[in-house]
């Protein structure tokens, strides 16, 4: 892996903080590249008031200067704006850990795996660390790798395709261009190419809101203009194919990710291989199946992945235990989305392109972007 990062932060304590190794010198980023992404990220109707509370203004804080990346490691800062209201539990050396203690772990949260692991009383700790409020720190971070693809020619777009088992109608033979402008078209609230389900979705998202109930969905994400043979076939660990789906997978409530069209593949009766053909001496194919992944490699066509997403767990009715006593409890009442199927497919776009610009610069070993645009050159043109 040429890209590192590490990510640290709860979601009410101080703040979220990232640092980004590897990067080429060269790469442009300019300051409306956060604003403009971490926006996106927030937005989305049926985001539940924490993202209303927050700005998530990213503070750079090395590499990068004046405009371009030096080669140094990018270290990011996003200050949580909650954490004014929760600094009594959550400060590092002040916070009163007795009285705000959490004894009745949530259902389909990590806090119950959580203290059991590390020994702990207070779920407090895991769940703040266990919150997709992390994936902040994630997108922030893939900026730089984000506009390194940009800067090679390498496009992408995110989009949800289901909600609360409501379906949007896509069609993934369409041009890969034509679908991210049918989502930038239509917005952020929901993040579709499909206007016509919008007002549908609006609705299922009022009538639980109404219910305090989340609901789940699927999102995928397409990157195109790929060169061919990021990834590897020689060793399992570097199959590109089974990178991505750990990073998606990574993502708070995912709990299931397909290279395309997988699950409908799995139920065909034949294959369904996408024919090489010659065209102007190169090659081209006549369909898309295999959804950019051959053998754990790049192969130059779209890449396609989907995700689904469980319904967030936090305002279930649901049973659970008091830990100090040993008897049946009801968790208090924990805010969350509705859903957040839309920030998850900008985060998951964002962890596909931080590691596809990784792939791409151990494939090519340049730490300077004149150098790389040149010799991403001489890999798409084979
Ligand atoms: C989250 C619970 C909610 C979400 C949060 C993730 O936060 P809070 O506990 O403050 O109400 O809004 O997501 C974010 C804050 C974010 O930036 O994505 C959880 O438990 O995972």
């Amino acid at each position: 892996m040429k890209l590192r990062y590490l990510t640290a932060g709860e979601s009410h304590g101080p703040a979220l903080c990232g640092i980004i190794e590897g990067l080429p010198a060269g790469i442009r980023v300019e300051q409306s590249d956060f604003v403009s992404l971490l926006q996106s990220r927030r937005a989305g109707y049926g985001r539940g008031a924490r993202a209303r509370i927050e700005t998530d203004e990213v503070e750079v804080l090395s590499g990068i200067i004046g405009g371009l990346t030096t080669g140094s490691p990018v270290a990011l800062t996003i200050r949580n704006r909650d954490f004014a209201k929760h600094a009594a539990y959550m400060h590092p050396f002040t916070a009163d850990t007795e009285s705000g203690q959490i004894c009745v772990p949530l259902p389909g949260h990590a806090d119950l795996a959580g203290i059991t692991r590390y020994g702990l009383h207070d779920c407090r700790p895991v769940r703040e660390r266990a919150s997709a409020r992390e994936t902040a720190m994630r997108v922030a971070l893939s900026v730089p790798p984000r506009n390194l693809l940009k800067q090679l020619g390498i496009r992408s777009t995110c989009f949800v395709e289901s909600l609360g088992g409501i379906k949007a109608a896509i069609d993934y033979t369409a041009a890969p261009e034509a679908i991210a402008a049918a989502v930038e078209q239509n917005g952020e609230d929901f993040l579709t190419p499909d206007a016509a389900i919008i007002q549908s979705w609006r609705e299922l998202t009022d009538n639980c809101a109404a219910q305090n109930h989340s609901i789940g969905g699927t999102g995928a994400v397409i990157f195109w203009g790929l060169p061919v043979g990021l990834g590897s076939h020689v060793h399992y660990d570097r199959r590109l194919d089974g990178i991505l789906a750990g990073l998606v997978m990574s993502i708070p409530a995912v709990r299931g990710v397909e290279i395309g069209m997988a699950l409908e593949l799995a139920q065909a009766s034949r294959p369904a291989v996408d024919q090489i053909v010659a065209a102007g001496g190169q090659t081209s194919r006549t369909s898309n199946h295999a959804a950019g992944l051959e053998g754990g490699m790049t192969n130059g066509q779209p890449l396609v992945i989907r995700f689904h997403m469980k319904p967030l767990p936090g305002n279930a009715g649901v049973d659970s235990v008091d830990l100090r006593t040993g008897e049946s409890a009801s968790p208090a009442f924990y805010r969350s989305d509705i859903h957040a199927v839309a920030a998850a497919s900008v985060v998951a776009e964002s962890v596909i392109a931080i590691q596809l610009a990784s792939e791409i610069l151990s494939f090519c070993g340049c730490e300077n972007m004149e150098y790389l645009e040149k010799r991403i050159k001489t890999l798409v043109d084979i």
